[in-house]
């Protein structure tokens, strides 16, 4: 890009990077959209004793490499935005300082704790307040879970941010919730974008800490001198995207309009996770909509996010740690390719099962889930591969009914985006598996939508729908055909079976 640029730090649950984003001459004459990956670094839960954190220190050490990088690079910087996954956050002191470190969502604390949550309030009130699926990540859960644990952070805690928001304090010294994130916590009224005071008073949560919500857009303030010393980025602005990583990917869809009532096209955000719905102009927070555990969350410009969370390449991920632990060390081509000359429908997992939330290592919770639903014992790794990936393809098709059955319309094409568009073999066999075209890419989603969020804050774009053109016309999607869908039929009647028994 020619400056000047806009700096996207984007942190996934797998790794984080630091693109710069602006417009070049296009090679027919028009100006384009082009990024620039400054900076790449590994984003990994610690353990420590049986808890998992973030390591929260090793991530702000990379935002400010990755800035210092783009310092020395670009003439001009016009701004600079962080959004990260979704549900955790940090709480600050009276002094200013962290409470401790930071939990990770998949940390045990939360294990069982939704019947537990129950009990105390009824799950339709919850859904009827919040709109949002169900899952122990979140954040009123993980919130319930601090404070039946008495930890002493709650007292501690003045100001509480979710991840993007800590960053973004740590670079300006401003405190803010931006909303997108916000409404991944399960605290918030998707509709009025309050916080629901009374719903965390039931669970005894304290809430003194919470400030009123920021949409993405905003300029929050500049970068503080003591961070323009380390990176020599000067006098930038720190302007808000959509915080949840989904909400950036979501924004930068290569699809037609914004928001439409009645969509004819959905999405996948495929990374650690997968997140697959549409985006609509208001929440639905209906019965079916609670029955099928979907999610109303917020989008940019009051539109909401009506997906649901699938357990994604997270899998496929910790196979590969886990061969690599075994002493092999693969690539994720070589897992993809194998997986191709893998016979099918050898093993069937079900990616959303509990067992694979975070177990010690994948490949024995994969062999014991074999075992205890009656599945023979995978031969070889390229089974274990193509059943990571069959797994989510049978997922998605189960998903693509229930958002046809909500939304009432007729889905024609699914767009997959985020670092998993990459996986051609998962691509196809969505296709296949749901009997719909798919269009892949962009693969940076994530980090465009931050940018033309960042672009459309500071007045250099209009609207979503132009961003949206600029996107298509500035990144190249690659479409899979749907073939052979019949042969999914059977194995999705057995995958329906499994999921409901094991
Ligand atoms: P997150 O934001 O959750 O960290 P990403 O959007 O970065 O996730 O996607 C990471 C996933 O993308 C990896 O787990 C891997 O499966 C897939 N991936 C990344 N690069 C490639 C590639 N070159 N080919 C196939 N798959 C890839
Ligand atoms: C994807 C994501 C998803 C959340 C999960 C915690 O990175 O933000 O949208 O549910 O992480």
């Amino acid at each position: 890009p020619q400056s000047p640029v806009h700096l996207a730090v984007d942190l996934g649950a797998s790794s984080g990077r630091v693109i710069a984003g602006g417009m070049a001459d296009g090679p027919s004459g028009g100006q384009q959209l082009v990024i620039r990956e400054m900076h790449r670094f590994a984003n990994h839960p610690v353990r420590v004793h049986d808890s998992l954190y973030w390591n929260v220190l090793s991530l702000w050490q990379n935002i400010q490499d990755g800035l210092t990088g783009a310092a020395n690079e670009f003439d001009q910087v016009r701004s600079v935005g962080v959004d990260t996954w979704g549900v955790d956050f940090a709480l600050i002191d009276r002094n200013d300082q962290m409470t401790g470190p930071v939990r990770c969502y998949r940390d045990p604390r939360t294990n069982g704790i939704l019947d537990k949550a129950f009990d105390r309030v009824p799950r339709e009130q919850i859904f009827q307040e919040t709109g949002l699926q169900f899952m122990q990540i979140n954040t009123l859960f993980q919130l319930f879970a601090a404070t039946e644990a008495g930890e002493t952070s709650l007292d501690a805690a003045r100001s509480f941010l979710m991840m993007g928001d800590l960053f973004h304090w740590l670079l300006t010294g401003e405190k803010s919730i931006e909303v997108t994130n916000a409404s991944t916590t399960q605290m918030l009224d998707p509709r009025t974008k309050k916080w629901c005071l009374d719903l965390l008073d039931g669970f005894g949560i304290p809430h003194s800490f919470l400030c009123e919500p920021t949409e993405p857009g905003t300029t929050l303030g500049k970068i503080l001198p003591s961070v323009s010393k380390i990176t020599g980025l000067v006098d930038v602005p720190v302007v808000v995207p959509a915080t949840h990583d989904t909400a950036s990917a979501v924004v930068a869809v290569p699809a037609d309009g914004f928001a439409p009532a009645r969509p004819d096209w959905c999405y996948i955000s495929s990374g650690t996770w997968s997140l697959m719905g549409c985006e609509l102009p208001a929440p639905k927070v209906t019965p079916l909509c609670g029955e099928l555990n979907f999610t109303n969350e917020g989008g940019v410009r009051n539109s909401t996010r009506l997906l649901k969370n699938i357990g994604g390449l997270w899998v496929f991920q910790q196979i590969r740690q886990a061969m690599a632990r075994r002493g092999h060390d693969v690539q994720w081509a070589e897992m993809a390719a194998q997986a191709a000359d893998a016979k099918p429908f050898k093993l069937l997992i079900d990616p959303d099962h509990g067992d694979f939330l975070a177990p010690p290592d994948m490949i024995d919770a994969i062999e014991a889930f074999a075992a205890k639903t009656g599945q023979k014992k995978p031969e070889s790794p390229a089974t274990l591969y193509r059943a990571a990936l069959e797994g989510l393809a049978l997922r998605y098709r189960a998903c693509l009914a229930m958002l046809e059955q909500l939304t009432d319309s007729e889905i024609k094409t699914i767009h997959i985006v985020g670092g998993g568009s990459q996986n051609e073999l998962l691509c196809q066999m969505t296709a296949d598996a749901c009997n719909r075209p798919v269009v892949a890419g962009p693969a940076e989603a994530t980090a465009i939508g931050n940018v033309v969020m960042q672009m459309l804050g500071t007045g250099q774009l209009n609207s979503i729908e132009e961003a949206r053109v600029l996107i298509r016309d500035s990144f190249a999607a690659k479409r899979f055909e749907p073939s052979d869908a019949s042969i999914w039929d059977a194995p999705a009647e057995r995958f329906n079976q499994l999921a409901t028994e094991s």
